[in-house]
């Protein structure tokens, strides 16, 4: 029997170095992974650090997979990729390279202690919800709250389109 295909949400973010680059990289090698077909990608956005004062601004964005991988392996995977982007962890909420959230796998809610789904902080956060509304306007949490509906009542928080033409368009 085929293995079931899932569709998750990814969150990329980052705010040292090359930020822009660094998530198209991150993208580059998702793509290339054998267990993983990339099916939708957000425009890429700069927005207002939350956390530790005196941060440089984020790059933020957020992708659609469809997968073969389980979720924890998938969360290895994205480990895996902001280990090679030289990420540190040292302070929460810091400042860092890549940040790789796993946002929603299928309607799937999982608690386990190395990974929450869905993301504990995602609808709080326009930076997260923005670009997964704007590649899923119809799509909901697996509560069934809309993503349209979370959208509409977060402040808006500094964020805008951040155009380089390393990032890929909405079609890929
Ligand atoms: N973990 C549990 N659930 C998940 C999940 N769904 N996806 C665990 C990914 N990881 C998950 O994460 C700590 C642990 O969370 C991991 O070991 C994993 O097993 P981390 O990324 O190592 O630590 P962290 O990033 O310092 O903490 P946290 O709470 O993950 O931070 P966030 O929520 O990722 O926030 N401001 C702007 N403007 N844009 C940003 O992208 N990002 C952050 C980081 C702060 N401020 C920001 C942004
Ligand atoms: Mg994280």
């Amino acid at each position: 029997m085929a293995a079931a295909r899932v569709t998750a949400a990814i969150a990329l973010g980052g705010n040292l170095g090359d930020p822009p680059a660094t998530l198209a990289t991150a993208l580059h090698r998702l793509a290339a992974h054998p267990g993983i077909s990339i099916t939708a990608c957000s425009p890429l956005y700069r927005s207002t650090a939350i956390g530790p004062e005196g941060q440089p601004d984020y790059a933020n964005a957020v992708i659609l997979i469809s997968t073969l991988l389980p979720a924890l392996p998938l969360l290895d995977l994205l480990q895996q990729l902001e280990n090679e982007a030289g990420r540190l962890r040292t302070v929460r909420w810091g400042a860092r390279t890549l940040d790789l959230d796993l946002l929603l796998f299928g309607d799937e809610n999982i608690s386990h202690p190395r990974l929450q789904v869905p993301h504990p902080e995602m609808t709080q956060r326009q930076f997260v919800m923005r670009p997964l509304h704007d590649i899923a306007p119809d799509g909901t949490l697996p509560d069934g709250r809309a993503f349209s509906a979370i959208t509409a009542s977060l402040p808006d928080s500094g964020l805008a389109i951040w155009p380089d033409p390393r990032w890929p368009s909405l079609d890929l």
